[in-house]
């Protein structure tokens, strides 16, 4: 973490990784997120899952669901009803860097599918995971447009270490956010409530307490702005005034007021940046969902050819 907090804050252009979000308190941040009224992603891909996750669970029959930055696993259940509806037996392997949410998340599903085996895997999926070995077919899922949260060759990357691990039964399902009126998405991540704001300067709470760095959150400007050009909502936190920052081990950083460090980018796709995404990840589309609204899209991929 300290490495690359020292990468991304002396370098000219000041930014952090987003994963270091999440920990417990950014995990409860993202969740109350998603119950917001402006953030639109999880409700629209809820509705694409109440409508698709039976008729994709009878396609690609899996025994085993691998879900990537599974959180608190909410929408997967539609997904889990499917697999495990007149009690059947299914393993979940669910992969999250947040490891005390993670945990809670097994805990309450065990408890409400007693025929699941839940196979938690706390990992960082920027590198290769290593998996618990598990029944087949597997359905690989990266659910929540999370994949938008990662630079095009990385995200290309991670399917590509995903395709390798898969055989010819297997599925990859990808929930990915789509291009739409900027104002729709500029308004999901500035909601007047602040709770968007509380998750971005999260961050730096993180950073002062794994690296006993002596930030002042209170003194960072939440900023959200999309991007027409580069396709992606990006999140600044943005010196309110003038200040000087200590990370021990990395060094002391001064900001003038206005200095902003990127902590995140959320790209928005269409569906042939998709099909590309995972052609470039060895995938091949299969099939193409989205809610009436066309706000968000869950596109099904096999190992191509
Ligand atoms: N899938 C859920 C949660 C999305 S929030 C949903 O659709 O609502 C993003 C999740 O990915 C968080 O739980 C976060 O902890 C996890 N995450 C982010 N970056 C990660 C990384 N590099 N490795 C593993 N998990 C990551
Ligand atoms: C997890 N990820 C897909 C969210 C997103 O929309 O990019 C994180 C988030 N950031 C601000 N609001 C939500």
């Amino acid at each position: 973490m300290r490495e690359d907090v020292r990468r991304g804050l002396l370098a000219p252009e000041r930014s952090l990784p987003s994963k270091y979000f999440y920990d417990a308190r950014g995990s409860k941040l993202f969740d109350a997120i998603t119950h917001l009224p402006e953030y639109y992603p999880t409700r629209a891909e809820r509705l694409i899952l109440e409508r698709g996750a039976p008729a994709i669970v009878r396609e690609v029959t899996p025994s085993t669901l691998v879900e990537l930055g599974a959180g608190s696993a909410d929408k997967t259940r539609l997904l889990l009803d499917a697999m495990t509806s007149g009690r059947r037996q299914a393993t979940y392997v669910p992969v999250d860097v947040s490891a005390q949410h993670l945990h809670r998340t097994a805990a309450v599903l065990r408890t409400d599918y007693p025929t699941l085996d839940v196979r938690p895997v706390v990992a960082d999926i920027s590198a290769a995971v290593a998996l618990p070995v598990h029944p087949l077919p597997t359905l690989h899922a990266f659910l929540g447009s999370t994949i938008g949260n990662f630079a095009d060759d990385d995200a290309a990357a991670l399917l590509g270490r995903a395709a390798e691990r898969m055989t010819g039964g297997d599925a990859f399902l990808l929930g990915a956010d789509l291009r739409k009126d900027p104002a729709i998405i500029e308004r999901a991540y500035n909601d007047p409530r602040g709770v968007t704001a509380e998750f971005n300067r999260n961050v730096l709470h993180v950073l002062n307490r794994a690296l006993g760095a002596d930030f002042e959150p209170a003194r960072f400007r939440h900023r959200a702005v999309y991007s027409v050009v580069r396709h992606r909502l990006e999140m600044y936190l943005d010196a309110m005034d003038e200040q000087t920052v200590l990370i021990p081990g990395v060094g002391t950083l001064h900001f003038r007021r206005g200095d902003s460090i990127l902590t995140e980018v959320s790209h928005k796709y269409d569906r042939d940046a998709i099909a590309e995404l995972l052609a470039r990840g060895g995938l091949t589309l299969v099939r193409w969902d989205t809610d009436d609204a066309g706000l968000f899209s869950l596109a099904l991929a096999r190992l191509a050819a």
